[in-house]
């Protein structure tokens, strides 16, 4: 066992808080098992065997975006352009009929689309509501609100203010890439900066909304900018406590001004969620989005920290075209399959991880054969 983990298990037995160097020392250990023993004490401690879904879908209503984010496979930068579109309203809603009356969530993320009114985002909003009263809509990541509040001259809080006034019910964690400027100058330098992105949670926060956080890893960053990062999350959190979930994003390089790098291996894929998991001390949950990790790689991260998957996500795009190879979408069959099977205890939950179904009711979603491959763990 190293020093480093021994220190940090002692640190962590006496309830004191980790600190960067401590991170990134962590970060530098080549023991990925052992880290993962610590991280999945922590989660233990915290979570127990629960592990939590939701059943939502996601909505890209367009993908027209004046920033130039070289990571990004998703967006085009005018209308016209080969693969650019821009759903009216009447489709978005569409979308949302098509799919299942107890999906509980919708997770929106939009390009910057210079051309549209501001009325076109509260019209979506309202006209999802209507539609399906009850869902939760975890929409507009921070980089959109500061958008929003540059292009049609309001204060962030006014945004918020509107959004909220036709349905959002809470943020997304997107957007925060890696805080670090050095970074953000090279990979995504023409959107909201690191204060920015954090400026805007603060203000979710302080209007009573919750909102997710994020790190995309894995392309041009050190580990030490990868803490740091962390650290500012951790610093937030102490002020306002919003944050529910944070969400490790591995960079995927299909289709992207980043190609030629090759992205993260799966040791440190695993590194991140542990160290994640023992760095981020006040956010409650940490999600292993099997949409961008892969299934196989999610259902390990439940032993490395993670104690969310994130749902059965239908029409996902923004993984999808920088190459993920994962399913389009699973089912609550498939989810509390992946859960079980990793001897966990699966919940559905709603966005804000109320429960909406647990246990035995939920094993019940299971077909014969999905209950037989779990047999040999009984
Ligand atoms: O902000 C874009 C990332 C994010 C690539 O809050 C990429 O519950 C890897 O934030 N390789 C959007 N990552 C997705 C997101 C998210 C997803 C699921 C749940 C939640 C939540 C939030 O995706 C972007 C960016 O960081 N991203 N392109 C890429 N090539």
């Amino acid at each position: 066992m190293s020093a480093i983990l021994d220190q940090v298990r002692a640190k962590i037995a006496g309830g004191v808080r980790l600190s960067f160097d401590d991170g990134v020392r962590l970060m530098k250990e080549h023991d990925v098992g052992a880290l993962g023993v610590l991280a999945n004490q922590v989660r233990q401690e915290r979570h127990g065997d629960r592990t939590y879904f939701n059943v939502n879908m996601h909505l890209n209503a367009t993908n027209v975006c004046v920033a130039d984010c070289h990571f990004c496979s998703f967006a085009r930068l005018q209308e016209g352009m080969p693969g650019a579109y821009t759903m009216t309203v009447e489709e978005a809603v569409g979308k949302v009929r098509a799919r299942p009356a107890d999906m509980t969530e919708i997770h929106i993320v939009n390009g910057l689309h210079p051309g549209l009114p501001f009325s076109y985002y509260e019209e979506l909003l309202r006209a999802i509501k209507a539609e399906r009263p009850s869902l939760h809509v975890k929409g507009f990541t921070a980089v959109e609100i500061a958008y929003y509040a540059e292009h049609y001259s309001m204060t962030v809080t006014e945004v918020l203010e509107r959004l909220v006034a036709a349905g959002l019910g809470s943020l997304p964690g997107g957007g925060a890439e890696v805080f670090a400027d050095r970074v953000r100058r090279k990979i995504c330098s023409d959107k909201v900066d690191a204060d920015g992105w954090l400026a805007i949670h603060r203000a979710a926060h302080k209007m009573g909304l919750r909102s997710n956080c994020t790190l995309l890893y894995g392309h041009i960053e050190t580990v030490e900018e990868r803490v740091d990062h962390m650290v500012r999350l951790r610093t937030l959190q102490d002020e306002t406590g919003g944050f529910q979930t944070f969400i490790p994003l591995a960079f995927h390089n299909e289709n992207n001004a980043l190609e030629k790098l090759p992205g993260p291996t799966g040791l440190d894929d695993l590194r991140v969620f542990a160290v994640s998991r023992l760095m981020l001390d006040n956010i409650p949950h940490l999600k292993a989005y099997w949409a961008m990790l892969g299934v196989k790689a999610a259902q390990i991260a439940l032993w490395y920290g993670a104690d969310d998957v994130d749902g059965t996500v239908e029409e996902e795009k923004i993984y999808k075209m920088a190459g993920s190879r994962a399913p389009d979408a699973l089912t609550r069959a498939e989810l509390v399959r992946l859960i079980r099977n990793a001897g966990r205890i699966p919940v559905e939950r709603d966005t804000l991880y109320n429960v909406v179904a647990e246990g035995a009711a939920l094993d019940a979603v299971l077909s014969v054969k999905q209950r037989r491959t779990l047999e040999v763990l009984a």
